[in-house]
């Protein structure tokens, strides 16, 4: 069975944009491949973390996950710090990365600029841990949105030049971008995507947001000049719109056009609203649902299964490498 692997930072509330463009995928796939599913913690403290804020964070998320629909028994979730090798691939990784190849990452030049001169070793380095993220697992497809190809492309090229340089070890992974949902944007400014990090909190509708927050949002979401509601790249505030409205729906695009034919914004943004907050009941209960015992055992269940198998990669990476170390040299 193929793999695939993915993951979130428990930084900040998750909103539509990661449900849509990667969770959503997850989903779907998690029957057809060998599935792990990470909280990438090691990769959000790349940004100064309140502990004990990230420590319910990680939960949260882990709870999320399955709140939404990865079933753990057919999947496997679990937070990166519990499984040591992805720190010890990152430092491997590292030392055949290139300060060129990391200083071109868009990703890391928005957020260096947000931090100021308080940029961290660990910010510039993230694309080498997410890196080892994938490649110990031998994966096959990494399902993400679109603000992670330049990613998953450096994670090609250092397993290419690893492979060459010490042989075939590493399966050279390739990015699931969907077609639809890749790229949802913010409801107050259809030119930036939707983000956990945006300050603007109204321009995210978050999974756990309540159902006033949400009419709210979507009400004073910003909208183009013109009447009519359809797809149209010409204006992407309601084209947006329209884009969570059609995946949230399962509906085809000329169906949801005739749809909205003669109805206003504001109908519009009423549908919508109605429509998030049903898809989003179901899951903020199950949320509720999930208690502390079984999430542990999911998690702990889940690291064992990773480490398991990083494990493997792990030791024929370091046998290629000559690092025998003391307790290997003999045999
Ligand atoms: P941050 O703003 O802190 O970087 P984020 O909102 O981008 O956070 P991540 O944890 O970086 O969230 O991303 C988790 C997953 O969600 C990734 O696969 C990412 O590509 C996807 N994703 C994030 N934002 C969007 C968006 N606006 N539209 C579609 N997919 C998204
Ligand atoms: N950088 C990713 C999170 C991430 C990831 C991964 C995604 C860390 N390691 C491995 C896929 C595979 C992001 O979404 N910001």
């Amino acid at each position: 069975m193929k793999r695939i692997f993915s993951g979130i930072q428990p930084s900040g509330n998750l909103h539509l944009g990661n449900y849509l463009g990667a969770i959503r995928n997850w989903i779907s796939l998690q029957h057809e491949y060998e599935s792990f599913f990470c909280i990438v913690d090691l990769h959000a403290i790349t940004v100064p973390q309140e502990p004990e804020i990230l420590a319910k964070k990680i939960r949260d998320l882990a709870r999320l996950y399955v709140a939404i629909g990865i079933d753990p028994k057919v999947s496997t979730i679990f937070v990166q710090s519990d499984v040591a090798a992805h720190t010890e691939l990152a430092w491997i990784l590292n030392c055949i990365t290139r300060m060129s190849e990391l200083e071109r990452m868009t990703q890391y030049k928005d957020k260096a600029k947000k931090q100021r001169e308080n940029v961290g070793v660990g910010l510039f380095d993230y694309p080498a841990l997410m890196a080892a993220d994938i490649l110990l697992y031998q994966t096959d497809l990494v399902p993400v949105g679109h603000d992670q190809k330049q990613h998953l492309e450096l994670t090609r090229d250092l397993a290419i030049r690893f492979n060459r340089d010490y042989g075939e070890i590493f399966r050279v992974p390739e990015p699931f971008i969907p077609k639809l949902g890749a790229r949802i944007m913010s409801l107050q400014d259809p030119l930036k995507k939707m983000s956990k990090s945006d300050e603007e909190a109204s321009g995210s509708i978050n999974l756990f947001d309540s159902p006033e927050d949400i009419s709210k949002k979507f009400r004073r979401a910003v909208t183009d000049s013109g009447t009519e509601i359809r797809f149209d790249d010409a204006r992407p505030a309601i084209t947006n719109l329209l884009m969570i409205y059609q995946l949230l729906t399962d509906k085809q695009t000329e169906e949801i056009e005739e749809h909205f034919i003669g109805k206003g914004y504001a109908h519009l943004k009423s549908e919508l609203a109605e429509v998030t907050i049903e898809f989003l009941k179901p899951i903020q209960d199950r949320l509720r649902a999930i208690g502390d015992d079984e999430l542990d055992r999911i998690l702990t269940d889940g690291c064992t299964r990773a480490e398991s198998i990083a494990a493997g990669t792990l030791s024929s990476v370091r046998e290629r490498m000559g690092l025998k170390g003391v307790r290997r040299a003999r045999h």
